[in-house]
Protein backbone atom coordinates (compact mmCIF):
# COMPACT_ATOMS: atom_id res chain seq x y z
CA UNK A 1 0.00 0.00 0.00
CA UNK A 2 1.31 3.33 -0.64
CA UNK A 3 0.36 6.94 -0.07
CA UNK A 4 1.51 9.98 -1.96
CA UNK A 5 0.68 13.70 -0.77
CA UNK A 6 1.26 16.56 -2.92
CA UNK A 7 1.56 20.41 -2.03
CA UNK A 8 -0.12 21.99 -5.04
CA UNK A 9 1.33 25.12 -6.67
CA UNK A 10 -1.52 27.79 -7.16
CA UNK A 11 -2.84 27.87 -10.84
CA UNK A 12 -1.64 31.88 -10.72
CA UNK A 13 1.81 33.30 -10.34
CA UNK A 14 2.71 36.06 -7.66
CA UNK A 15 0.81 34.41 -4.28
CA UNK A 16 2.64 35.43 -0.40
CA UNK A 17 6.11 34.54 -1.42
CA UNK A 18 5.60 35.82 -5.26
CA UNK A 19 8.58 33.29 -5.95
CA UNK A 20 6.30 30.85 -8.66
CA UNK A 21 8.77 31.45 -10.92
CA UNK A 22 11.54 31.71 -9.42
CA UNK A 23 11.93 28.47 -7.95
CA UNK A 24 14.03 26.58 -10.34
CA UNK A 25 12.71 23.15 -12.17
CA UNK A 26 12.74 19.44 -10.76
CA UNK A 27 15.85 17.86 -12.03
CA UNK A 28 18.54 20.11 -11.11
CA UNK A 29 20.62 19.46 -8.28
CA UNK A 30 19.74 21.64 -5.36
CA UNK A 31 16.80 23.61 -5.83
CA UNK A 32 16.48 26.61 -3.92
CA UNK A 33 12.52 27.88 -2.79
CA UNK A 34 12.09 31.23 -0.82
CA UNK A 35 8.99 29.85 0.94
CA UNK A 36 8.35 27.51 3.76
CA UNK A 37 8.01 23.45 4.28
CA UNK A 38 4.75 22.09 3.81
CA UNK A 39 4.73 20.79 7.15
CA UNK A 40 1.39 19.27 7.21
CA UNK A 41 1.94 16.75 4.28
CA UNK A 42 5.34 16.08 6.19
CA UNK A 43 3.34 14.89 9.42
CA UNK A 44 1.41 13.20 7.58
CA UNK A 45 3.63 11.19 5.45
CA UNK A 46 5.84 11.23 8.93
CA UNK A 47 2.86 9.16 11.07
CA UNK A 48 1.99 7.08 8.22
CA UNK A 49 5.86 5.84 7.49
CA UNK A 50 6.64 4.59 11.50
CA UNK A 51 3.22 2.93 10.54
CA UNK A 52 5.12 0.51 8.21
CA UNK A 53 3.44 2.46 5.27
CA UNK A 54 4.85 3.18 2.10
CA UNK A 55 4.55 6.98 1.37
CA UNK A 56 6.25 9.95 -0.60
CA UNK A 57 5.73 13.67 -0.70
CA UNK A 58 5.74 16.63 -3.50
CA UNK A 59 6.24 19.83 -3.09
CA UNK A 60 4.82 20.98 -6.72
CA UNK A 61 4.85 24.32 -5.20
CA UNK A 62 8.29 24.48 -4.38
CA UNK A 63 9.53 22.54 -7.18
CA UNK A 64 7.49 24.61 -9.30
CA UNK A 65 6.29 21.66 -11.38
CA UNK A 66 3.64 21.77 -14.30
CA UNK A 67 0.91 19.38 -14.55
CA UNK A 68 2.80 17.15 -16.94
CA UNK A 69 5.82 16.81 -14.73
CA UNK A 70 3.42 16.32 -11.66
CA UNK A 71 1.46 13.51 -13.45
CA UNK A 72 4.75 12.29 -14.83
CA UNK A 73 5.35 12.00 -10.57
CA UNK A 74 2.16 10.04 -9.82
CA UNK A 75 2.92 7.58 -12.65
CA UNK A 76 6.67 7.18 -10.99
CA UNK A 77 5.09 7.11 -7.55
CA UNK A 78 2.44 4.64 -8.81
CA UNK A 79 0.25 4.93 -5.17
CA UNK A 80 -3.18 3.43 -4.08
CA UNK A 81 -4.31 6.91 -2.52
CA UNK A 82 -3.05 10.10 -3.29
CA UNK A 83 -3.24 12.70 -1.46
CA UNK A 84 -3.90 16.66 -2.02
CA UNK A 85 -3.43 19.68 0.48
CA UNK A 86 -5.59 22.53 -0.39
CA UNK A 87 -5.62 25.87 0.38
CA UNK A 88 -8.88 28.50 -0.43
CA UNK A 89 -7.17 31.57 -1.46
CA UNK A 90 -3.87 29.89 -3.32
CA UNK A 91 -6.59 28.33 -5.47
CA UNK A 92 -5.28 24.82 -5.23
CA UNK A 93 -8.35 23.14 -4.54
CA UNK A 94 -8.81 23.93 -8.41
CA UNK A 95 -5.34 23.41 -9.07
CA UNK A 96 -5.86 19.74 -7.51
CA UNK A 97 -8.93 19.18 -9.04
CA UNK A 98 -7.50 19.72 -12.66
CA UNK A 99 -4.21 17.33 -11.69
CA UNK A 100 -7.02 15.01 -9.75
CA UNK A 101 -9.11 14.44 -13.45
CA UNK A 102 -5.92 13.30 -15.24
CA UNK A 103 -4.73 10.95 -12.87
CA UNK A 104 -7.99 9.32 -12.90
CA UNK A 105 -8.31 9.38 -17.36
CA UNK A 106 -4.62 9.04 -18.03
CA UNK A 107 -2.78 7.16 -15.12
CA UNK A 108 -5.12 5.13 -12.83
CA UNK A 109 -8.63 5.27 -12.04
CA UNK A 110 -8.47 2.94 -9.40
CA UNK A 111 -6.00 5.27 -7.15
CA UNK A 112 -8.50 7.01 -4.17
CA UNK A 113 -7.67 10.62 -4.39
CA UNK A 114 -8.40 12.50 -1.10
CA UNK A 115 -8.41 16.51 -0.46
CA UNK A 116 -7.26 17.82 2.98
CA UNK A 117 -6.44 20.70 4.50
CA UNK A 118 -8.57 24.08 5.26
CA UNK A 119 -9.88 24.30 1.73
CA UNK A 120 -11.16 20.36 2.37
CA UNK A 121 -12.30 20.96 5.31
CA UNK A 122 -14.54 23.71 5.10
CA UNK A 123 -15.81 23.20 1.18
CA UNK A 124 -16.21 19.11 1.63
CA UNK A 125 -19.56 19.01 0.22
CA UNK A 126 -19.29 21.42 -2.41
CA UNK A 127 -15.85 20.05 -3.67
CA UNK A 128 -17.03 16.28 -4.31
CA UNK A 129 -20.33 17.45 -5.69
CA UNK A 130 -18.62 19.53 -8.22
CA UNK A 131 -15.45 17.18 -8.58
CA UNK A 132 -17.02 13.57 -9.53
CA UNK A 133 -13.12 12.31 -9.40
CA UNK A 134 -11.97 13.48 -6.13
CA UNK A 135 -13.28 10.19 -3.41
CA UNK A 136 -13.00 12.46 -0.39
CA UNK A 137 -12.43 15.39 1.84
CA UNK A 138 -10.67 14.58 4.88
CA UNK A 139 -11.70 17.46 7.66
CA UNK A 140 -9.68 18.67 10.14
CA UNK A 141 -6.46 17.05 11.84
CA UNK A 142 -5.57 14.65 9.81
CA UNK A 143 -2.54 12.08 10.58
CA UNK A 144 -5.45 9.31 12.50
CA UNK A 145 -7.47 10.12 9.62
CA UNK A 146 -5.65 9.26 6.68
CA UNK A 147 -3.98 6.09 8.68
CA UNK A 148 -7.38 4.80 9.05
CA UNK A 149 -8.29 5.57 5.75
CA UNK A 150 -5.00 3.81 4.65
CA UNK A 151 -5.54 0.73 6.82
CA UNK A 152 -9.19 0.03 5.77
CA UNK A 153 -8.25 0.41 2.04
CA UNK A 154 -4.71 -2.02 2.08
CA UNK A 155 -7.67 -4.15 3.55
CA UNK A 156 -10.40 -3.55 1.06
CA UNK A 157 -12.83 -1.84 2.60
CA UNK A 158 -14.25 1.72 1.85
CA UNK A 159 -14.91 5.50 3.76
CA UNK A 160 -17.69 3.86 5.70
CA UNK A 161 -17.67 5.23 9.65
CA UNK A 162 -14.64 6.81 9.26
CA UNK A 163 -14.15 9.83 11.40
CA UNK A 164 -13.82 13.37 9.38
CA UNK A 165 -14.20 11.94 6.25
CA UNK A 166 -16.40 13.22 4.24
CA UNK A 167 -17.13 10.26 0.91
CA UNK A 168 -19.56 9.45 -1.84
CA UNK A 169 -21.21 6.47 -2.23
CA UNK A 170 -23.29 5.48 -5.34
CA UNK A 171 -23.53 9.43 -6.24
CA UNK A 172 -24.41 10.02 -2.59
CA UNK A 173 -22.31 12.05 -0.15
CA UNK A 174 -21.79 11.07 3.05
CA UNK A 175 -20.61 13.32 6.02
CA UNK A 176 -19.20 11.04 8.80
CA UNK A 177 -19.04 12.50 12.25
CA UNK A 178 -16.09 14.98 13.07
CA UNK A 179 -12.78 13.23 14.45
CA UNK A 180 -11.79 13.93 18.05
CA UNK A 181 -8.19 16.07 18.03
CA UNK A 182 -5.08 14.42 19.36
CA UNK A 183 -4.74 15.35 22.60
CA UNK A 184 -1.32 14.91 23.45
CA UNK A 185 0.38 16.19 20.29
CA UNK A 186 4.23 14.97 21.91
CA UNK A 187 3.57 11.79 20.34
CA UNK A 188 3.73 12.72 17.28
CA UNK A 189 6.54 11.88 15.32
CA UNK A 190 8.83 15.10 14.37
CA UNK A 191 8.26 15.24 10.67
CA UNK A 192 10.84 13.80 8.74
CA UNK A 193 12.62 16.60 6.62
CA UNK A 194 14.73 14.20 4.41
CA UNK A 195 11.06 13.49 2.46
CA UNK A 196 11.05 17.12 0.92
CA UNK A 197 14.29 15.72 -0.92
CA UNK A 198 16.68 18.16 -2.38
CA UNK A 199 14.32 21.79 -1.86
CA UNK A 200 16.45 23.98 -0.38
CA UNK A 201 13.62 26.42 1.67
CA UNK A 202 14.79 30.40 2.69
CA UNK A 203 13.09 32.96 4.41
CA UNK A 204 12.44 35.86 2.48
CA UNK A 205 10.79 39.01 3.87
CA UNK A 206 10.37 41.34 1.45
CA UNK A 207 13.13 40.13 -1.68
CA UNK A 208 15.50 39.38 1.26
CA UNK A 209 16.81 36.06 2.17
CA UNK A 210 16.40 36.06 5.97
CA UNK A 211 17.44 32.61 6.33
CA UNK A 212 21.10 32.47 8.03
CA UNK A 213 22.32 29.01 7.58
CA UNK A 214 20.06 26.05 6.64
CA UNK A 215 16.56 26.68 7.62
CA UNK A 216 13.00 24.77 8.18
CA UNK A 217 10.62 25.26 9.87
CA UNK A 218 8.58 23.96 13.17
CA UNK A 219 5.07 23.64 14.49
CA UNK A 220 5.67 23.79 18.78
CA UNK A 221 1.44 23.84 19.00
CA UNK A 222 -1.29 23.35 17.09
CA UNK A 223 -4.46 25.66 17.00
CA UNK A 224 -4.98 29.39 18.85
CA UNK A 225 -7.40 30.46 22.13
CA UNK A 226 -8.71 33.36 20.06
CA UNK A 227 -11.48 33.64 17.50
CA UNK A 228 -10.31 36.56 15.26
CA UNK A 229 -13.79 37.16 13.02
CA UNK A 230 -11.35 37.12 9.94
CA UNK A 231 -8.97 33.76 11.07
CA UNK A 232 -10.49 30.03 10.60
CA UNK A 233 -8.22 28.45 13.05
CA UNK A 234 -10.33 28.09 15.96
CA UNK A 235 -12.37 26.77 13.53
CA UNK A 236 -10.02 24.53 12.16
CA UNK A 237 -8.05 23.24 15.06
CA UNK A 238 -10.28 23.63 18.11
CA UNK A 239 -8.25 24.83 21.31
CA UNK A 240 -4.62 25.71 21.69
CA UNK A 241 -2.68 22.58 22.10
CA UNK A 242 0.96 22.37 22.96
CA UNK A 243 3.63 20.45 22.92
CA UNK A 244 5.91 20.32 25.98
CA UNK A 245 9.42 22.21 26.11
CA UNK A 246 10.55 18.83 26.47
CA UNK A 247 9.54 17.14 23.17
CA UNK A 248 10.08 20.36 21.39
CA UNK A 249 13.97 20.55 23.05
CA UNK A 250 13.93 16.93 21.78
CA UNK A 251 13.18 17.75 18.03
CA UNK A 252 15.50 20.66 17.77
CA UNK A 253 18.39 17.84 18.72
CA UNK A 254 17.53 16.47 15.78
CA UNK A 255 17.58 19.58 13.40
CA UNK A 256 20.83 20.62 14.81
CA UNK A 257 22.64 16.78 14.14
CA UNK A 258 20.75 17.30 10.66
CA UNK A 259 22.80 21.15 10.41
CA UNK A 260 20.16 23.35 10.87
CA UNK A 261 20.58 26.74 12.26
CA UNK A 262 17.57 28.96 11.62
CA UNK A 263 13.45 28.20 12.09
CA UNK A 264 10.28 29.54 11.50
CA UNK A 265 7.38 28.38 13.71
CA UNK A 266 4.64 28.25 12.34
CA UNK A 267 2.29 28.05 15.17
CA UNK A 268 -0.67 30.14 15.12
CA UNK A 269 -0.28 31.26 18.81
CA UNK A 270 3.73 30.78 19.74
CA UNK A 271 3.54 32.99 22.68
CA UNK A 272 0.65 32.04 24.59
CA UNK A 273 2.14 30.32 27.77
CA UNK A 274 4.73 31.92 29.27
CA UNK A 275 5.38 29.39 31.38
CA UNK A 276 6.06 27.08 28.71
CA UNK A 277 7.78 29.81 26.65
CA UNK A 278 9.87 30.67 29.80
CA UNK A 279 10.84 26.59 30.25
CA UNK A 280 11.64 26.30 26.53
CA UNK A 281 14.22 29.01 26.79
CA UNK A 282 16.09 27.44 30.34
CA UNK A 283 16.15 24.01 28.57
CA UNK A 284 17.38 25.53 25.01
CA UNK A 285 20.52 27.02 27.49
CA UNK A 286 21.32 24.36 28.99
CA UNK A 287 21.42 21.87 26.34
CA UNK A 288 23.48 24.72 24.04
CA UNK A 289 21.03 24.57 21.66
CA UNK A 290 21.22 27.51 19.06
CA UNK A 291 19.10 29.04 16.75
CA UNK A 292 18.15 32.22 14.87
CA UNK A 293 14.18 32.09 14.34
CA UNK A 294 10.81 34.11 13.57
CA UNK A 295 7.47 33.61 15.03
CA UNK A 296 4.12 34.98 15.18
CA UNK A 297 3.36 37.30 17.89
CA UNK A 298 0.36 38.52 19.89
CA UNK A 299 0.19 42.24 21.27
CA UNK A 300 -1.64 40.71 24.49
CA UNK A 301 1.25 38.09 24.86
CA UNK A 302 4.67 40.63 24.88
CA UNK A 303 5.76 41.19 28.44
CA UNK A 304 9.32 42.66 28.87
CA UNK A 305 9.83 38.58 30.32
CA UNK A 306 8.64 36.88 27.99
CA UNK A 307 10.47 39.09 25.22
CA UNK A 308 13.44 38.99 26.64
CA UNK A 309 13.60 35.22 27.15
CA UNK A 310 12.47 34.83 23.54
CA UNK A 311 15.39 37.27 22.44
CA UNK A 312 17.82 34.77 24.42
CA UNK A 313 16.45 32.03 22.96
CA UNK A 314 17.33 33.23 19.58
CA UNK A 315 14.28 35.09 18.25
CA UNK A 316 15.35 37.25 15.29
CA UNK A 317 12.43 38.23 13.86
CA UNK A 318 8.90 38.75 15.35
CA UNK A 319 5.70 39.48 13.46
CA UNK A 320 2.97 40.77 15.07
CA UNK A 321 -1.11 40.73 13.85
CA UNK A 322 -1.78 44.57 14.61
CA UNK A 323 -4.55 44.66 11.76
CA UNK A 324 -6.08 48.00 12.11
CA UNK A 325 -5.56 51.48 13.33
CA UNK A 326 -8.97 51.61 14.34
CA UNK A 327 -10.34 50.73 17.61
CA UNK A 328 -13.85 49.84 16.22
CA UNK A 329 -12.94 47.35 13.38
CA UNK A 330 -10.15 45.78 15.61
CA UNK A 331 -13.33 45.11 17.74
CA UNK A 332 -15.36 43.79 14.30
CA UNK A 333 -12.64 41.95 13.49
CA UNK A 334 -12.81 40.18 17.32
CA UNK A 335 -9.53 40.69 17.69
CA UNK A 336 -9.34 41.40 21.78
CA UNK A 337 -6.36 44.00 21.49
CA UNK A 338 -6.70 47.90 21.94
CA UNK A 339 -3.87 50.50 20.78
CA UNK A 340 -2.19 51.12 23.75
CA UNK A 341 -1.31 47.42 23.81
CA UNK A 342 0.25 47.83 20.24
CA UNK A 343 2.34 50.47 21.14
CA UNK A 344 3.32 48.61 24.44
CA UNK A 345 3.87 45.59 22.76
CA UNK A 346 5.97 47.46 20.29
CA UNK A 347 8.25 49.54 22.22
CA UNK A 348 8.59 45.89 24.53
CA UNK A 349 10.28 44.26 21.18
CA UNK A 350 12.38 47.48 20.34
CA UNK A 351 13.50 47.84 24.36
CA UNK A 352 14.51 44.09 24.36
CA UNK A 353 16.21 43.92 20.92
CA UNK A 354 14.58 41.39 18.70
CA UNK A 355 16.17 42.17 15.66
CA UNK A 356 13.26 42.97 13.10
CA UNK A 357 9.57 43.36 14.13
CA UNK A 358 6.73 42.96 11.28
CA UNK A 359 3.66 43.91 11.40
CA UNK A 360 0.42 42.96 9.75
CA UNK A 361 -2.40 44.65 8.58
CA UNK A 362 -5.39 44.53 7.02
CA UNK A 363 -7.51 46.68 5.36
CA UNK A 364 -11.05 46.68 3.44
CA UNK A 365 -13.27 45.24 5.95
CA UNK A 366 -17.05 46.00 4.84
CA UNK A 367 -17.92 48.10 7.42
CA UNK A 368 -14.81 50.11 7.34
CA UNK A 369 -14.87 53.44 6.32
CA UNK A 370 -12.10 55.52 3.90
CA UNK A 371 -11.41 57.09 6.88
CA UNK A 372 -10.58 54.29 8.87
CA UNK A 373 -8.53 52.81 6.14
CA UNK A 374 -6.16 55.96 5.93
CA UNK A 375 -6.19 55.95 9.39
CA UNK A 376 -4.44 52.50 9.60
CA UNK A 377 -2.35 53.55 7.38
CA UNK A 378 -1.65 56.71 8.72
CA UNK A 379 -1.24 54.41 12.28
CA UNK A 380 1.38 52.48 10.43
CA UNK A 381 3.88 55.23 10.33
CA UNK A 382 3.49 55.78 14.06
CA UNK A 383 4.75 53.04 15.20
CA UNK A 384 8.14 51.82 15.56
CA UNK A 385 8.26 48.69 13.02
CA UNK A 386 10.86 47.57 10.39
CA UNK A 387 8.61 46.80 8.28
CA UNK A 388 4.81 47.01 7.64
CA UNK A 389 2.78 44.44 5.28
CA UNK A 390 -0.61 45.37 4.09
CA UNK A 391 -3.34 42.93 3.34
CA UNK A 392 -7.02 43.09 1.59
CA UNK A 393 -9.31 41.52 3.96
CA UNK A 394 -10.25 37.92 2.10
CA UNK A 395 -13.53 36.48 2.86
CA UNK A 396 -13.45 32.68 2.80
CA UNK A 397 -15.13 29.87 3.64
CA UNK A 398 -14.44 28.98 7.39
CA UNK A 399 -14.18 32.55 9.04
CA UNK A 400 -16.80 34.32 10.61
CA UNK A 401 -17.03 37.36 8.49
CA UNK A 402 -18.02 34.67 5.25
CA UNK A 403 -21.12 33.23 7.75
CA UNK A 404 -22.05 37.00 8.18
CA UNK A 405 -22.02 37.98 4.80
CA UNK A 406 -23.34 35.06 3.49
CA UNK A 407 -26.52 35.76 6.23
CA UNK A 408 -26.66 39.58 5.15
CA UNK A 409 -26.93 38.25 1.35
CA UNK A 410 -24.01 40.53 0.44
CA UNK A 411 -22.26 37.56 -0.95
CA UNK A 412 -23.42 34.64 -3.17
CA UNK A 413 -21.72 31.31 -1.63
CA UNK A 414 -22.11 29.16 -5.00
CA UNK A 415 -20.06 31.81 -6.58
CA UNK A 416 -17.20 32.63 -4.29
CA UNK A 417 -16.64 29.20 -2.39
CA UNK A 418 -14.06 27.77 -4.14
CA UNK A 419 -11.32 30.91 -3.91
CA UNK A 420 -12.72 33.20 -1.39
CA UNK A 421 -14.07 36.85 -2.35
CA UNK A 422 -13.64 40.30 -1.53
CA UNK A 423 -16.74 42.61 0.11
CA UNK A 424 -14.87 46.10 -0.25
CA UNK A 425 -15.97 49.97 1.24
CA UNK A 426 -14.02 51.25 -1.33
CA UNK A 427 -13.05 50.38 -5.12
CA UNK A 428 -10.33 47.77 -5.43
CA UNK A 429 -8.23 50.09 -7.60
CA UNK A 430 -7.80 52.81 -4.64
CA UNK A 431 -7.50 50.98 -2.20
CA UNK A 432 -4.44 49.06 -3.96
CA UNK A 433 -3.43 52.60 -5.29
CA UNK A 434 -3.42 53.74 -1.70
CA UNK A 435 -1.10 50.12 -0.07
CA UNK A 436 0.89 51.01 -2.54
CA UNK A 437 1.06 54.85 -1.40
CA UNK A 438 1.45 54.17 2.17
CA UNK A 439 4.25 51.17 1.41
CA UNK A 440 6.46 53.95 -0.41
CA UNK A 441 5.77 56.70 2.19
CA UNK A 442 6.79 54.63 5.19
CA UNK A 443 9.74 53.07 3.10
CA UNK A 444 11.10 56.93 1.92
CA UNK A 445 10.69 58.82 5.52
CA UNK A 446 13.97 59.84 5.83
CA UNK A 447 14.03 59.23 10.03
CA UNK A 448 12.98 55.42 9.14
CA UNK A 449 16.04 55.15 6.96
CA UNK A 450 18.15 56.52 9.24
CA UNK A 451 16.95 54.12 11.83
CA UNK A 452 16.78 51.11 9.90
CA UNK A 453 20.69 51.89 8.91
CA UNK A 454 21.71 52.40 12.91
CA UNK A 455 19.46 49.13 13.92
CA UNK A 456 21.51 47.13 11.22
CA UNK A 457 24.86 48.04 12.13
CA UNK A 458 23.99 47.25 16.19
CA UNK A 459 22.28 44.06 15.00
CA UNK A 460 24.81 40.89 14.07
CA UNK A 461 22.06 39.31 12.47
CA UNK A 462 20.96 42.31 10.17
CA UNK A 463 25.12 42.65 9.17
CA UNK A 464 25.25 39.20 8.35
CA UNK A 465 21.27 39.17 6.53
CA UNK A 466 22.39 42.25 4.16
CA UNK A 467 25.87 40.79 3.41
CA UNK A 468 24.43 37.50 2.29
CA UNK A 469 21.53 39.60 0.22
CA UNK A 470 24.57 41.55 -1.11
CA UNK A 471 24.81 39.34 -4.26
CA UNK A 472 21.16 38.85 -4.72
CA UNK A 473 20.73 42.84 -4.97
CA UNK A 474 18.38 42.72 -8.31
CA UNK A 475 15.83 40.63 -5.80
CA UNK A 476 15.55 43.82 -2.80
CA UNK A 477 12.29 44.78 -3.41
CA UNK A 478 11.25 46.11 0.57
CA UNK A 479 10.26 49.36 -1.20
CA UNK A 480 8.22 48.38 -3.95
CA UNK A 481 7.03 44.54 -3.04
CA UNK A 482 3.38 44.62 -2.31
CA UNK A 483 1.45 42.57 -4.50
CA UNK A 484 -2.34 42.76 -3.98
CA UNK A 485 -3.29 39.31 -2.14
CA UNK A 486 -5.82 38.70 0.05
CA UNK A 487 -5.20 37.00 3.44
C1 LIG B 1 3.43 28.38 6.93
C2 LIG B 1 2.19 28.85 6.22
C3 LIG B 1 2.32 29.27 4.91
C4 LIG B 1 3.63 29.18 4.17
C5 LIG B 1 3.93 27.83 3.65
C6 LIG B 1 2.79 26.97 3.29
C7 LIG B 1 3.24 25.54 3.35
N1 LIG B 1 4.22 25.15 2.56
O1 LIG B 1 2.68 24.81 4.12
C8 LIG B 1 3.48 30.23 3.06
C9 LIG B 1 4.10 31.51 3.56
C10 LIG B 1 4.07 29.90 1.71
C11 LIG B 1 1.98 30.37 3.04
C12 LIG B 1 1.35 30.91 2.00
C13 LIG B 1 0.01 31.04 1.94
N2 LIG B 1 -0.88 30.82 2.94
CO1 LIG B 1 -0.42 30.03 4.60
N3 LIG B 1 -0.12 29.35 6.28
C14 LIG B 1 0.93 28.87 6.85
C15 LIG B 1 0.59 28.45 8.28
C16 LIG B 1 1.03 29.60 9.20
C17 LIG B 1 1.21 27.17 8.78
C18 LIG B 1 0.96 25.93 7.91
C19 LIG B 1 1.48 24.74 8.66
O2 LIG B 1 2.59 24.33 8.45
N4 LIG B 1 0.68 24.21 9.63
C20 LIG B 1 1.03 23.11 10.48
C21 LIG B 1 0.56 21.78 9.86
C22 LIG B 1 0.88 20.62 10.76
O3 LIG B 1 -0.86 21.87 9.73
P1 LIG B 1 -1.65 21.83 8.34
O4 LIG B 1 -0.81 22.34 7.24
O5 LIG B 1 -2.96 22.45 8.54
O6 LIG B 1 -1.86 20.24 8.08
C23 LIG B 1 -2.75 19.43 8.85
C24 LIG B 1 -4.18 19.41 8.34
O7 LIG B 1 -4.55 20.55 7.59
C25 LIG B 1 -4.30 18.16 7.52
N5 LIG B 1 -3.87 18.21 6.12
C26 LIG B 1 -3.13 19.10 5.45
N6 LIG B 1 -2.93 18.72 4.19
C27 LIG B 1 -3.54 17.55 4.03
C28 LIG B 1 -3.63 16.71 2.92
C29 LIG B 1 -4.32 15.50 3.04
C30 LIG B 1 -4.39 14.60 1.86
C31 LIG B 1 -4.93 15.15 4.28
C32 LIG B 1 -5.63 13.88 4.42
C33 LIG B 1 -4.86 16.00 5.38
C34 LIG B 1 -4.16 17.20 5.24
O8 LIG B 1 -3.42 17.29 8.21
C35 LIG B 1 -2.27 18.01 8.67
C36 LIG B 1 -1.78 17.40 9.95
O9 LIG B 1 -2.77 17.32 10.92
C37 LIG B 1 -0.95 28.31 8.20
C38 LIG B 1 -1.65 28.52 9.52
C39 LIG B 1 -1.53 27.28 10.38
N7 LIG B 1 -1.05 27.46 11.57
O10 LIG B 1 -1.83 26.15 9.97
C40 LIG B 1 -1.29 29.32 7.14
C41 LIG B 1 -2.51 29.08 6.24
C42 LIG B 1 -2.52 27.63 5.84
N8 LIG B 1 -2.22 29.90 5.07
C43 LIG B 1 -3.24 30.46 4.59
C44 LIG B 1 -3.21 31.27 3.42
C45 LIG B 1 -4.48 32.02 3.10
C46 LIG B 1 -2.07 31.35 2.63
C47 LIG B 1 -1.95 32.09 1.29
C48 LIG B 1 -3.08 31.88 0.33
C49 LIG B 1 -1.71 33.57 1.62
C50 LIG B 1 -1.84 34.46 0.45
N9 LIG B 1 -2.91 35.21 0.48
O11 LIG B 1 -1.04 34.44 -0.46
C51 LIG B 1 -0.64 31.51 0.71
C52 LIG B 1 -0.87 30.32 -0.23
C53 LIG B 1 0.36 29.51 -0.52
C54 LIG B 1 0.11 28.22 -1.22
N10 LIG B 1 0.71 27.98 -2.32
O12 LIG B 1 -0.70 27.38 -0.87
C55 LIG B 1 -4.49 30.16 5.37
C56 LIG B 1 -5.40 29.17 4.64
C57 LIG B 1 -6.83 29.53 4.80
C58 LIG B 1 -7.72 28.65 4.01
N11 LIG B 1 -8.93 28.56 4.49
O13 LIG B 1 -7.40 28.07 3.01
C59 LIG B 1 -3.89 29.63 6.72
C60 LIG B 1 -4.73 28.58 7.42
C61 LIG B 1 -3.69 30.86 7.66
C62 LIG B 1 -5.00 31.35 8.25
N12 LIG B 1 -5.23 31.17 9.53
O14 LIG B 1 -5.82 31.93 7.58
N13 LIG B 1 1.40 29.87 4.16
S1 LIG C 1 -5.66 35.80 13.91
FE1 LIG C 1 -4.13 34.91 15.29
S2 LIG C 1 -4.94 35.36 17.37
FE2 LIG C 1 -6.66 35.60 15.94
S3 LIG C 1 -7.67 33.59 15.92
FE3 LIG C 1 -6.25 33.62 14.19
S4 LIG C 1 -4.39 32.71 14.98
FE4 LIG C 1 -5.64 33.27 16.77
Amino acid sequence: MKVSLIFPKPPHKGTFCGTVEDAEKYNKEKIEFFGFPPMGILYLATYLSENNFDVSILDQFARNLSIEETLNWVKHEDPDILGFSTITTAGTGRSSAEIAKSVKEKINPNIKVLFGNYHATFNDTRILNKYPYIDACIRGEGENTLLEIAEKIEKGHGFEDIRGVTYRDNGRIIRNNDRSLIQNIDKLPFPNRKLLGNVEYKNRVEGLDLSIGKFTSAASSRGCAFKCSFCSSSMFWGNWRPRSPENIVEELSVLEDLGYQNLLWVDDNFTINKKRLLKLSYLLKKEKLEFSWMAEGRVTQSSKELLSAMKQMGCKILNYGIESGSQRILDWYKKQINLNQIHDAIKNSKKVGIDMVLANFIVGAPIETREEIINTFNFSLKLDIDFPQFHILGIIPGNWIWDQMVKEKRINPDECWEVGTAVLPIPLSELMFRIKQIHKKFMFRPNYISQQILKTIKSKYRLKAISQNFKNVRNWDFWNSWKPFWG
